[in-house]
């Protein structure tokens, strides 16, 4: 059973297999239609990504939950942006469901457990003590872009759409953000300075659940 039966076809297009033929093709059919409906978790969500001062930032963003075997909940990103400076720009979903300004979104969408959300000191050259990139949970990867349009797509299994401990759609929602410079993850000690995770905020995104 592929992980994204969804993954080539628009979201607004679900394709299920009719059951025909043969009564044991039918049962078989129907086995596999549920199995596929527990395995999608049935969860989309959407942004429309706009520039935080540049008008001419567009783009749109599409979330799939999906459910392993194993019972772990993935969410497939897809974002394609244009208008953004040719090179990498780091994506993450900031904590916070609101774009304007951009910095309403706030720090990196991080439940726990340790509790810390800065991406990095914002503006300070001394890296504040809460930093905790790369553990946040919305830290994803970067975007490239190449004359001027960008796209990426990303499976992560740090957050969820549909309720949890790990969920995006919390009391106040979700938003990415897309920043001026690529994210180095900060893996290292001696990446732990200011602007390793993407400095500036170019673009923003508020996360919506797609209803029904
Ligand atoms: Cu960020």
């Amino acid at each position: 059973m592929p992980r994204f039966p969804l993954e080539e076809t628009s979201v607004k297009k679900r394709y299920y297999p009719i059951p025909r033929l043969f009564p044991v093709t039918l049962a078989a059919a129907v086995l596999s239609l549920g199995a596929a409906s527990a395995q999608a978790g049935g969860m989309q969500a959407t942004a429309d990504i706009r520039g935080c001062k540049d008008a001419g930032i567009t783009g749109k963003a599409t979330l799939t939950e999906q459910v392993t075997p194993e019972g772990i909940k993935e969410v497939m990103v897809e974002m394609t942006v244009s208008g953004l400076t040719d090179g990498k720009h780091a994506v993450h979903i900031h904590e916070n469901g609101a774009c304007e300004p951009c910095s309403a979104a706030k720090g990196h969408h991080d439940p726990g457990p340790f509790g810390q959300s800065r991406p990095d000191s914002a503006g300070k050259d001394v890296p504040a003590k809460d930093i905790n990139h790369p553990y946040h949970m919305g830290d994803l990867i970067n975007l490239e872009v190449k004359d001027g349009k960008g796209h990426m797509k990303h499976t992560t299994n740090r957050i969820t759409l549909s309720p949890g401990r790990l969920s995006i759609f919390d009391d106040n929602g979700s938003a990415f953000i897309i920043h001026t410079y690529e994210d180095t993850y900060c893996d290292h000690e001696s990446d732990l300075k200011k602007g390793c995770a993407g400095g500036p905020r170019d673009a923003c995104g508020i996360i919506q659940p797609v209803k029904g």
